[in-house]
């Protein structure tokens, strides 16, 4: 809620002084939409290989999936005020490979991860929290490395047709 203030009295400042008008840029906390989805409290953990025995997703060799070198995963609460929609698909500026992951326990003991299949449901007047040790956004085949304090631009493509592109930070998971 502060950076919006703030960003609203910077544009505020710009058309008093009689600039040219700039279109600001999405909101790090939040995006709207007029179809209902808004996305709040995004962020993105720092790279971590794979290989780190503190990394909440643990080992998916079995999983056949794309996981060599390091990885991220976004975060955020996907809230709706609209009807029923799904998150069908995401994207970032510093991964090849952006896939919808659920952790769960595998049966053994095990946390392991897997893409949800169809897209993540996102029930109507409801929301749905992406997490550590739930849903996430798996950050795969990184371009760079992530430090706390950039930025990455995330866009997600809902069922309903809607798009939303916003700029997440990066920043160290929440101590648990
Ligand atoms: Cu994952």
């Amino acid at each position: 809620m502060k950076m919006r203030v703030v960003s609203v009295a910077a544009v505020a400042a710009l058309v008093l002084a009689g600039c040219r008008v700039v279109t600001p840029a999405a909101p790090a906390s939040g995006s709207e939409s007029a179809t209902g989805i808004r996305i709040v409290d995004a962020w993105v953990r720092p790279t971590a290989m794979k290989t780190m025995s503190d990394h909440s997703h643990g080992e998916s060799k079995s999983g056949g999936m794309a996981m060599d070198g390091p990885v991220s995963a976004a975060y955020m609460v996907i809230e709706n005020t609209g009807g029923s929609d799904k998150l069908i698909s995401a994207s970032t500026d510093v991964s090849e490979v952006t896939e919808i992951h659920e952790t769960k326990d595998m049966g053994n003991g095990m946390m392991g991860m897997q893409p949800v299949q169809g897209g993540l449901d996102i029930p109507a007047n409801g929301s749905v929290t992406l997490k550590p040790g739930g849903y996430h956004i798996m950050l795969m085949k990184l371009k760079q490395d992530l430090t706390p304090g950039q930025m990455v631009k995330l866009t997600l493509t809902f069922q309903s047709g809607q798009v939303i592109t916003l700029d997440v930070p990066v920043k160290e998971p929440p101590m648990q």
